[in-house]
């Protein structure tokens, strides 16, 4: 079966990042096959009468799942994993079958089945607190500190072992702050523009965790999904991770005041103290990501808000 007409595989498709990256794919009239056991994700994130759509209900920790999965499958998106720092603390080794084993089975399936290409969602938690301060390189050293960004960084050497051994080519991205609709916000770990938009538009008190004067690099989903798509079917895979973010630090003072702006106003917001192991200050060079892609005009940071605010 040609590529052009074999689906391209997404494992947490039915999550916040992997249902727009499915919307995006079936715009383009590319067939999609999402596995995700929606213990995060839901059907109402996906178009299921969309005839280039077939939703697996299934877990990535399930290897035979995984395999029948990816058999025919052009390419893999490999998003699905439980996604909150504090679940992998509170339960590293079930969060570790999700975060770790997941990955291992799709590495697995790709070999078996001789699928190449896999897009892999890592994150900028495999550097812990280095870099912090200035913009973080991809080769600032790593120091994953919860069990979740170890997993991420296992997975990571797992895919460039499959890719030195068994041919596979991986794009391994690590994402900073992606914010956008249909991200949870359902958590207290959920993202905090998520938390943020949510409770100022419910009249909700707002906490903040330290002074407010903690930076993020914030990144719209529309634009990770644009990037997402070119390495889909990039020519090249370069070695080396890539970090994804536009190496802007935001304030959550910043932007706490862009939502009020927006709405005309606040909740309640009230200072409290800092969270344990939180990172003051993370924002990427993200060089390698411009010399790799096309990438599209940034989305600001009001413009993403209006989107996520019906504004
Ligand atoms: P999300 O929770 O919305 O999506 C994750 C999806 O994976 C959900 O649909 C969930 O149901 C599914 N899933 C979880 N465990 C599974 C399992 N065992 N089997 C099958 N499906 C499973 O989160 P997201 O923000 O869309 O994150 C997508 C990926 O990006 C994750 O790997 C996450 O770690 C990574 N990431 C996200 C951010 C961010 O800012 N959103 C930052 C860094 C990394
Ligand atoms: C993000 C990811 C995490 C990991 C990490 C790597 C999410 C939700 N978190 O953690 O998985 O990849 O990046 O760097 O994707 N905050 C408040 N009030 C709230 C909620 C949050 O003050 O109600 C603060 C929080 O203490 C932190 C900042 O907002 O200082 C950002 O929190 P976050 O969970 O959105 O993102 P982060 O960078 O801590």
């Amino acid at each position: 079966m040609s590529d052009a007409v074999a689906p391209i595989l997404i494992t947490g498709g039915a999550g916040f990042i992997g249902s727009h990256l499915v919307d995006a794919l079936l715009a383009v009239g590319r067939r999609v096959r999402v596995l995700d056991n929606l213990s995060m994700g839901s059907r109402d994130n996906l178009p299921l009468d969309h005839p280039g759509l077939q939703l697996i209900v299934a877990d990535v920790a399930d290897a035979a799942a995984v395999s029948a999965a990816t058999e025919g499958c052009a390419a893999v998106v490999h998003l699905a994993a439980v996604a909150s720092v504090q679940a992998s603390v509170d339960d590293p080794v079930g969060t570790h079958q999700s975060n770790f084993v997941g990955t291992l089975n799709v590495c697995e399936a790709m070999r078996l089945h001789g699928v190449r290409r896999v897009l892999f969602a890592s994150s900028a938690a495999v550097y812990g607190n280095n870099g912090e301060g200035c913009a973080i390189d991809e080769q600032t050293s790593k120091a994953p500190l919860t069990p979740y960004a170890a997993d991420k960084l296992a997975s990571e050497h797992y895919l460039e072992f499959y890719q030195r051994q068994h041919g596979l080519e991986p794009v391994i991205f690590r994402f900073f702050n992606i914010f956008g609709p249909r991200q949870d916000p359902s958590s207290p770990y959920s993202g905090v523009i998520s938390i943020f938009t949510q409770r100022a538009q419910q009249g909700m008190p707002i906490r903040v965790f330290g002074d407010g004067e903690q930076t993020r690099d914030f990144f719209y989903i529309g634009d990770l999904v644009d990037v997402l798509v070119q390495a889909l079917s990039a020519p090249v895979i370069e070695p080396g991770a890539v970090n994804v973010g536009w190496s802007q630090a935001v304030s959550l003072n910043q932007l706490l005041s862009e939502i009020g702006v927006l709405l005309g106003g606040l909740p309640e917001v009230t200072y409290q103290a800092p969270r344990a192991g939180d990172i003051r200050h993370s924002r990427a060079d993200n060089q390698r990501l411009s010399d790799r892609f096309e990438l599209p005009t940034p989305t600001p940071l009001a413009d993403g808000l209006r989107q996520l605010l019906g504004r």
